[in-house]
């Protein structure tokens, strides 16, 4: 039970925090009597919903991940909006579905996605006042479409509402093995410029085809490319040799530049977007991780993951800034163990589930392949508890606005709802609808989940033992009943079917569905 004291102290604050964000127009001025909290985004690659100790780990555990849940909301249906990276850190960014722009899996050396005239989260937080920063993983692209590495590379995040940014530019399996600092590659050696190719070879050095012998790990074809510290990747590169990262150092590079960016902004607000390489593959866990877990280097991982989480924390409370920070942990799409390397992720799983209780994986339009963890946790305002509502992450956009006073105009963030109050645990209701992508379009409405049928399935699901949740049939559950998506109700349910089907239609065919913007859904 709360003292009478704490609740009378948390009653004032709600009061005075509903006084700034709920006024409409007053709200601009009236915000600057309350300081505005800072906002981390910690966002980690190919995390599944059973993952973390929080929601059911069993092979791994995870106290740092596990505290944020106990101290903030833990949601239950949180989504990120597609199965796979690129597509679902459009619609973080911008508050638009993927579609709309073609969204999906970029080599390493494409061009920016996000459009000039497109305002991101971080422009419309800066209008807010806040200084904006990213670092980790991008893969949103970089330069115009003929990037050259070793000169100013842009545009890029600095050209996209961030104040400051440190990249892995692409993914960890992907050329270049670079860190992307602002504009720069960090420690080019002039003398030794980068050439990338994703078509052919720009070296005769070896590859992870002809020499597999000096690989740390085996991988898959794709994979098996150029060799940077032992290890092969997608994509060819040649030159940088200065500046090749080593996979194992990640964890301490990334987070001591977090660090930075949190301890030079301790006076501002400041968006912190930390975007974990953890758990993507390679998984190549600093050797302090190694072991830490039951399940080989996957679940170390996942250990090395939860050690950043809790620097980060670690951070914000050193920096006296721990109460007044808006925290979000996800993921940026659902599990997956063979993803091209030979890590044994299969072979070690033991009775750890990723999924949950749900089918599917990343790719896949099951529900496993975009509902993750997502844990929202502000100690100073977030009553700790558990959510069944339906959130995105596409909403955090125009729900962030408001918590910073900021009005969303024209096209700005087509597709993100107002959902504050439900982040916040202040209210149960969630998305009415919400699209979910990944090889076919699927859509959610309270307990249904309609998957649109679509022709083929690619091989590569099969082999990497993806099960894609494409089928030449519509698909129709009830998750109330059937959580595990077994039961296909759309023979039974011919009315619902096609009304959902001319549901997304609307959606797909309409320029937006935020309130006051395109068409409302
Ligand atoms: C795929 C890669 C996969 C991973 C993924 C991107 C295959 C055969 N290969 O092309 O290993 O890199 O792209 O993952 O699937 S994501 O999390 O960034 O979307
Ligand atoms: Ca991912």
């Amino acid at each position: 039970m709360k003292s009478v004291k704490t609740q009378a102290n948390f009653l004032l604050k709600v009061l005075l925090f509903l006084f700034v964000t709920g006024c409409g127009h007053q709200q601009a001025d009236n915000a600057e009597q309350v300081r505005k909290p800072n906002i981390l985004i910690i966002y980690v690659d190919d995390l599944g919903y059973a993952d973390v100790g929080a929601y059911g780990a069993v092979g791994v555990s995870t106290p740092n991940v596990d505290r944020l849940a106990d101290r903030g909301m833990k949601f239950t249906d949180g989504h990120c909006s597609a199965a796979t990276c690129t597509p679902s850190r459009y619609s973080l960014l911008t508050g638009s579905y993927a579609f709309r722009n073609n969204a999906a899996i970029l080599a390493g050396d494409a061009p920016l996605i996000i459009g000039e005239n497109t305002r991101t989260l971080g422009d419309m937080l800066k209008e807010a006042g806040y200084r904006t920063g990213v670092v980790g993983k991008w893969h949103l692209g970089l330069g115009d479409g003929s990037v050259d590495w070793n000169e100013a590379i842009t545009p890029g995040p600095l050209e996209r509402g961030f104040d400051y940014s440190f990249l892995i530019p692409a993914t960890g399996d992907r050329v270049p093995c670079v860190y992307v600092e602002n504009h720069h590659v960090v420690g080019l050696d002039r003398n030794d410029p980068i050439t990338v190719s994703y078509k052919k070879p720009v070296n005769d050095e070896p590859t992870g085809m002809s020499h597999p012998e000096m690989l740390k790990q085996l991988a898959d074809k794709q994979h098996s490319n150029t060799i940077v510290d032992s290890i092969s990747r997608i994509g060819y590169m040649t030159g940088g040799k200065a500046a090749l990262w080593k996979d194992e150092e990640f964890p301490d590079v990334l987070t001591a530049k977090a660090r930075q960016f949190m301890a030079e902004n301790k006076d501002n607000p400041f968006f912190l977007f930390f975007s974990f390489h953890d758990i993507h593959v390679p998984r190549m866990p600093n050797k302090r991780f190694v072991g830490q877990s039951a399940m080989g280097p996957r679940g170390d991982a996942i250990v090395q993951m939860d050690w950043v989480t809790g620097q980060l924390v670690e951070t914000l409370e050193q920096l006296g800034l721990a109460e007044n920070t808006l925290i979000i942990f996800t993921s940026d799409n659902g599990p997956v163990l063979n993803d091209g390397y030979e890590d044994e992720a299969v072979e070690l799983l033991g009775a750890h589930v990723p999924a949950g209780p749900f089918r599917g994986s990343k790719y896949s339009a099951y529900e496993a392949g975009t509902r993750v963890p997502t844990i929202a946790c502000w100690p100073e305002m977030i009553t700790p508890g558990e959510s069944n509502a339906l959130v995105s992450q596409i909403d955090l956009f125009a729900s962030l606005a408001r918590l910073t006073g900021v009005k969303l105009a024209g096209s700005d963030a087509p597709d993100s709802h107002d959902m504050l109050e439900t982040w916040l645990g202040r209210s149960d209701s969630g998305r009415e609808y919400l699209i979910e992508e990944a090889l076919t379009l699927s859509l959610r409405h309270r307990e249904w989940k309609y998957i649109r049928s679509a022709p083929s399935v690619r091989d590569w699901t099969k082999y990497k033992g993806v099960e894609s949740g494409v089928s030449e049939v519509a698909q129709l559950f009830n998750l109330h009943e059937d959580i595990a998506e077994q039961n296909n109700l759309a023979g039974e349910k011919e009315d619902r079917v096609m009304q959902m089907d001319a549901i997304l239609e609307a959606m797909i065919a309409a320029k937006g569905t935020r309130p006051g913007y395109g068409q409302e859904y």
